[in-house]
């Protein structure tokens, strides 16, 4: 059930993609529409990737969010959301991000999978996923709210494209079945101290069920997730704010590590 008329979901959906472009904080739009619910929400988002698409930006994949007890925790809020992710989110490994293009970005250690065949629900299961999956890489999200304080309800969020901004993703691949990914340990460290720790049984178990939950969600909509997508999975722990002047590094085990620099 959407609450918003066309012309409200279209007005949205340019003032949230202009915050992002602009690196400007707005408030949440909860606020000016209390009762929207998630399809509106979605079809903003929706909305906002369309926009994208038009300009001719590529869509090249998916993240999942909200998928960790930790994340869950660190925002109050206890759905899983999915967002898209566009060409000019991805930055190279080891570079420089330019912290003058965000608003106030958090880093999140994560699993991502790149897919050799498209992956469709509803009923989609681990199985698809797993023979689905070409290789798992590791990866580390730059989260950047677009909501004052990075606070928000969980409707706002997917209206926002659930916080995407950028991304890194390492070099090192595996198959899935040479990896264990519930025990698969990350430990990332922001300028030379640890800071968080965890293991892929954070994100739902395993993240492979988070891939899996992002088609059967998708599938709401009848959309599908084509061959060759990259797949974020969630953050396996908590967030961790960044400012000019830091640096990132994660380990993961059996996939190297993925750095960058926030200038
Ligand atoms: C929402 C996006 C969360 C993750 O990996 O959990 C996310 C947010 O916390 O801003 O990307
Ligand atoms: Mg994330």
């Amino acid at each position: 059930m959407s609450t918003l008329d066309k012309a409200t979901i279209l007005a949205l959906a340019e003032h949230l993609e202009s915050a992002e472009l602009q690196a400007h904080d707005v408030k949440k739009v909860t606020d000016q529409y209390p009762d929207m619910d998630f399809e509106d929400a979605y079809d903003i988002q929706w909305e906002i990737r369309r926009r994208k698409v038009e300009r001719g930006d590529r869509i090249i994949g998916m993240k999942m969010g909200l998928t960790s007890r930790a994340k869950m925790k660190q925002m109050g809020v206890e759905t899983p959301v999915y967002g898209f992710l566009a060409d000019y989110f991805e930055r190279p490994e080891s570079s420089e991000i330019k912290v003058s293009e965000l608003i106030h970005p958090k880093v999140e250690a994560e699993l991502a999978f790149v897919t050799k065949a498209p992956l469709k629900g509803p009923g989609c299961h681990v199985g698809q996923v797993l023979a689905a999956i070409d290789f798992v890489i590791p990866a580390v999200e730059i989260i950047d709210s677009r909501y004052e304080n990075f606070r928000f309800d969980l409707i706002s969020v997917v209206a926002d494209n659930s916080s995407s901004s950028r991304f890194v993703t390492g070099s090192r691949m595996a198959a899935p079945a040479d990896l264990d990914m519930r025990t698969l340990g990350v430990v990332m460290e922001k300028n030379g101290a640890v800071v968080e720790v965890g293991a892929g049984a954070a994100v739902l178990g395993n993240p492979v069920a988070s891939a899996a939950l992002l088609v059967n969600m998708m599938a709401e909509r009848g959309e599908e997730l084509p061959a060759g997508s990259l797949i974020l999975t969630g953050g396996i722990t908590a967030a961790v704010q960044v400012e000019a002047g830091d640096s990132v590094n994660v380990r993961f085990q059996d996939l190297g590590s993925v750095s960058m620099r926030f200038v």
